[in-house]
């Protein structure tokens, strides 16, 4: 576990939101790089850092309940993935009228190398029981919630954070669950769930549950305040809806927003991303007027690894541009305008726009 200093030093490239519980944001400077150091990955947390044992227990619908250590994790065979992670908040200060909630401007997301032992083979030596719905995910952090609990039964002295997957997804081996111990070839700080977490790829970051310290198989369906309290989208025109998939976004990392460029070609460029397919196309226009200009895709470079798209952009008009910049994704989904307003303020995809100057 790392000492104060230590801490105060992995945290001090970050741009913070929330002192207590620590909430920071990447600097934007990080989303250029293919993957984030850790020292500039966005840290979210609900509670406290809380102590854990180094184990793990996996119990409730199950033929045969265990306990893992640390070690005994890191004797079943390792897997690595690099995984881009957002929060379901990101972009929430965008949203009108602001919703309550941590107040996350665009950079809550990163992406890591994260390395542990795949969930399905956990679960595998546990035998889940044929009757399973879902597998309930526990944190070792807890406390009194900082937000206003939506479910009237929570508890809001003391919370845990816990989360829970479809059995038939936390069991697949094509999901690639991780229980990752490692970060960017390291042991996991602190502020990352140390010391071992879930890590769901494609999926809002909420999933990906820190300092995991109980996995419980369920035959009924889990009902919880990060479940079905917060993390629904609570629309204003129909159903509720559970936060799951990442929804398909690009962002702009150059030219940098506000900046002033000499006439000439510019490469604008970024990242793309989507929990529901690969990114097939990203568009920019150049005025607001709505003209849209298909820019080059990257490949993915791994399956939940956000994608680079550039763009030559002859910038011989004098004057301010409207640059902006919007993604599609292979299941069809296309960013929209404005962003999707619901009561808490998740899913924000909307269209980046930035202004650049040309001289
Ligand atoms: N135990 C626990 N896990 C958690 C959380 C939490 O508060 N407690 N926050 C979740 C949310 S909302 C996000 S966005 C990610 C953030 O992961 P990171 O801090 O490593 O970026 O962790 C998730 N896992
Ligand atoms: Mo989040």
């Amino acid at each position: 576990m790392e000492t104060t200093d230590e801490l105060r030093a992995a945290r001090s490239a970050l741009q913070m939101i929330n002192p207590a519980p620590y909430n920071a944001e990447a600097p934007p400077a990080a989303l250029a790089s293919d993957i984030t150091p850790t020292e500039l990955h966005y840290v979210r947390s609900n509670f406290a850092l809380p102590a854990h044992d180094r184990t793990l227990e996996i119990g409730g619908a199950v033929d045969h309940p265990l306990t893992l250590t640390l070690d005994e994790l890191r004797a079943m065979p390792a897997h690595e993935r690099a995984v881009t992670l957002e929060c379901a908040g990101n972009g929430r200060l965008e949203m009108r009228p602001l919703p309550t909630g941590e107040p996350w401007g665009d950079y809550a997301v990163s992406t890591a190398r994260w390395k542990g032992a795949f969930l399905h083979e956990v679960l595998a030596k546990a035998r889940p029981a044929a009757n399973g719905v879902d597998v309930r995910f526990e944190g070792a952090d807890h406390g009194a919630y900082h937000l206003t609990p939506v479910l009237a039964d929570t508890n809001k002295d003391d919370l845990s954070f816990v989360r829970a997957l479809p059995l038939a997804h936390a069991a697949d081996p094509a999901a690639e669950i991780l229980i990752a111990y490692e970060m960017n070839g390291e042991p996991l700080g602190q502020d990352h769930g140390a010391p071992f977490r879930l890590i769901v790829p494609h999926w809002y970051a909420v999933a990906s549950v820190k300092w995991l310290k109980r996995i419980d198989v369920l035959t009924e369906t889990f009902v919880g305040e990060f479940q079905t309290g917060h993390y629904m989208y609570e629309w204003a025109d129909r159903a509720p809806e559970p936060v799951d998939l990442m929804r398909v976004r690009a962002r702009i990392t150059a030219p940098a927003a506000g900046s002033t460029i000499a006439a000439g070609t510019h490469t604008v460029r970024g990242k793309a991303w989507s929990g529901t397919g690969p990114v097939t196309g990203v568009d920019v226009s150049l005025t607001g007027a709505g003209e849209w200009y298909p820019a080059t895709v990257q490949p993915p470079s791994g399956p939940y690894h956000w994608q680079e798209w550039s763009f030559d952009w002859e910038a011989h008009d004098i004057g301010r541009h409207t640059v902006r910049v919007r993604a599609t994704d292979a299941a069809g989904n296309v960013q929209p305008e404005v962003p999707p307003w619901n009561r808490l303020g998740y899913g924000n995809n909307a269209v980046e726009v930035v202004y650049v100057d040309v001289i």
